[in-house]
């Protein structure tokens, strides 16, 4: 039987050889994938939202990494190569859910501090000048953010996290090669609804 330590001490070598390579390149997937095959593995599923837009509605489902924490980067490249996004939240109402989640998840792992989702903005220190990058899309609601952030802590905070604060999580500005945070994946599946 694989130990955990075992697979954390893997994962950490892995993660260390995705961020000395290209990210989400072939044979850094092919290594991640040989210790954890499918999605299932590498993450646990702590929630679901059902979504429309006009007449399409959406169901997300959404992961945190497992065993191993990353930088913004690495989460986005690994997310990919389980056909997985790092997390988007389409509208105010999505994230309110996902706050709802993230915060009965807990504790899962022992404590998530914070997590890595989608969007980065090329104006650091902006409240709103924010995009979702798998789409390119600016992030079209205000953001509802930690107390005192986005503070662009020393010049190079251009990636976007939830932070816990007071028990509670909003977003955070932060670096995008800091590899000390968990992250959130999410599948998206769209059902046309006949009209
Ligand atoms: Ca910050």
């Amino acid at each position: 039987m694989i130990s955990k330590l075992f697979l954390l001490a893997a994962t950490s070598q892995l993660v260390s050889s995705l961020s000395h390579g290209s990210y989400g390149d072939h044979e850094s997937s092919s290594n991640l994938h040989t210790f954890f095959p499918s999605y299932d593995a590498a993450f646990a599923e702590i929630g679901r939202y059902y979504g429309q837009v006009n007449d399409w509605k959406y169901r997300k489902v959404y992961f945190i990494s497992k065993y191993f924490k990353s930088s913004w980067a690495e989460a986005k490249a690994i997310c990919r190569s389980f056909d997985l996004e790092l997390a988007t939240f389409e509208n105010l109402v999505e994230f309110t859910n996902f706050q709802k989640i993230l915060k009965a998840a807990n504790p899962f792992p022992p404590n998530i501090d914070m997590v890595h989702v989608d969007g980065m903005t090329p104006n650091t220190g902006s409240t709103t000048d924010w995009y979702w990058t798998n789409s390119g899309v600016k992030i079209p609601y205000t953001l509802q953010w930690n107390p005192g952030q986005p503070d662009n802590a020393g010049g190079q905070e251009a990636c976007l996290t939830i932070r816990k604060y007071g028990g509670d999580y909003a977003f955070n500005d932060y670096f995008c090669s800091e590899r000390t945070t968990y992250f959130i994946c999410q599948k998206t599946e769209l059902f046309h609804e006949e009209i």
